[in-house]
């Protein structure tokens, strides 16, 4: 018999912790990243789950001798913490010991330890297991934890309840053409595209609530901005008066986020270069306006891609805002349960949110009348028994609501100036991506 005691062993290595350790010993695991030769002496970059950790290699201090030693080898090593102003992290380990854990059984496909991985996203992704241990291919993803972590406490901090919503639907909530269709026990069912409706029923029961899932879309796009699996964040919140309140949420997240990342992420954005945005408010046009702007047709029904580029060009320069909101767009083009204007029901309470050209959120106020969901179903030719275990919550009485969806991919993307979505997902699911 053996007791579990439930201890978690972290040795976690940080810049911090070598700096309060300098003149100390300090043993920890670690992979060998890269090794290079001076005279003498050789540098042993290893690599722990976040950093990269310069270690020296001196004959005449180290036990073992570096022959021993390769690159891609997982090691515990041990050595005395010493400051040099001149190692990235400011200190550096110079070596006493170290035992091989594990080695590799094949020489690395890529060049893991340049300073850049240095081929085409389609090697990248054909050879994933082992892009992914560069520093700057991994480093996309502490960031879109950073991104998740910072949205997940904004909400934790003003009342939104965290909720699991199914992703096996019996409705393609976002339209037909967009959804994987499946056989669910004999039944169709199909991959879920949002939590859209999920959220909203919650919204009953707990006034507001967030999301962090996977989102699937079964669209054959093969652009540099889709995928076919993504991760949403959503949120939804009870007693929204209009746009303007789901609007400056979504400004205060993306506020949040930014500052969080430069907060708690600051070794991964100087590793990756990036430049995050200032944002203190973002500007507003209607669909309208931006046509306008864009100096296309009123008959237009909806912005394309280049559009976004154009009108985000636009707010750069005339308002300095690297974001913008786009709102009310025309009915046609919007989803059943988004809210008509009162002004005129051929338009929405509905908004985009554009960053740096793209689209990364979309949201609205939601329609909350048992009444008025049944007419605008009728009227887009929709067949509402379907929709009845949707439906019953509007009966059952709602709170006005509103909400948005916001890509994570795609915000990262923009976040890092990455040219394309596959680079900002672990492992994308695309036409042509299925493995790993
Ligand atoms: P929408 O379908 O516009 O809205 O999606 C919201 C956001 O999700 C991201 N997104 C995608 N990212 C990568 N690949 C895709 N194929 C893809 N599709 C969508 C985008 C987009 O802005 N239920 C509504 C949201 C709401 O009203 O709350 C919805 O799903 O960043």
């Amino acid at each position: 018999m053996q007791n579990i005691d439930g201890m978690i062993i972290n040795n976690e290595i940080t810049p911090d912790r070598l700096k309060s350790s300098v003149g100390e010993d300090a043993a920890f695991h670690a992979c060998v990243h890269k090794i290079r030769s001076a005279s003498g002496f050789s540098f042993v970059m290893v690599r722990t789950g976040r950093y990269i950790i310069q270690t020296v290699h001196d004959a005449k201090m180290c036990g073992k001798g570096l022959d021993k030693l390769k690159e891609g080898m997982y090691i515990e090593l041990c050595g005395t913490v010493k400051e040099e102003p001149r190692s990235e992290l400011g200190v550096e380990i110079v070596l006493k010991d170290f035992t091989l854990i594990s080695r590799p059984a094949a020489e690395m496909p890529l060049h893991v330890s340049d300073n850049a991985l240095g081929c085409s996203l389609d090697t990248s992704l054909a050879h994933r297991t082992a892009a992914l241990r560069h520093p700057k291919e991994r480093a996309v993803f502490r960031i879109s934890e950073g991104v998740v972590n910072a949205f997940r406490e904004l909400m934790q901090e003003n009342a939104f309840t965290e909720i699991h919503t199914p992703r096996i639907t019996s409705y393609p909530t976002e339209g037909i053409k967009g959804a994987f269709p499946m056989k669910y026990f004999g039944d169709d069912a199909f991959l879920s595209q949002s939590p859209q409706l999920y959220k909203q029923i919650c919204i009953a029961f707990f006034d507001r609530v967030f999301e962090v899932g996977h989102a699937f879309c079964a669209e054959k796009h093969n652009s540099a901005r889709h995928l076919n699996e993504f991760i949403s964040l959503d949120l939804e919140m009870g007693y929204a008066k209009s746009i303007s309140d789901i609007m400056s949420t979504q400004t205060a997240v993306i506020k949040y986020i930014i500052a969080y990342l430069n907060e708690h992420y600051s070794y991964e954005l100087a590793l990756l270069s990036a430049s995050l945005p200032e944002v203190t408010s973002i500007p507003s046009v209607t669909f309208y306006e931006a046509l306008d702007i864009l100096k296309k047709p009123h008959e237009q029904v909806d912005l394309d891609p280049t559009d976004d580029v154009k009108i985000s060009e636009y707010a750069k320069k005339e308002y300095g805002s690297e974001f913008l909101f786009i709102t009310h767009f025309p009915a046609v083009k919007r989803p059943f349960y988004i809210a008509d204007s009162t002004d005129d029901p051929a338009l929405t309470e509905s908004f985009d949110l554009l960053f740096r050209g793209m689209e990364i959120a979309s949201g609205g106020q939601r329609i909350h009348t048992y009444a008025e969901q049944l007419a605008k179903l009728e009227r887009s030719g929709i067949d509402s028994e379907e929709l009845e275990w949707f439906l019953s919550s509007l009966k059952y009485g709602m709170p006005p609501h509103g909400g948005f969806g916001m890509g994570l991919e795609r915000f990262v993307m923009k976040l890092l100036d990455l040219e394309n979505i596959r680079q900002a997902s672990l492992f994308p699911r695309d036409m042509h991506h299925l493995i790993p």
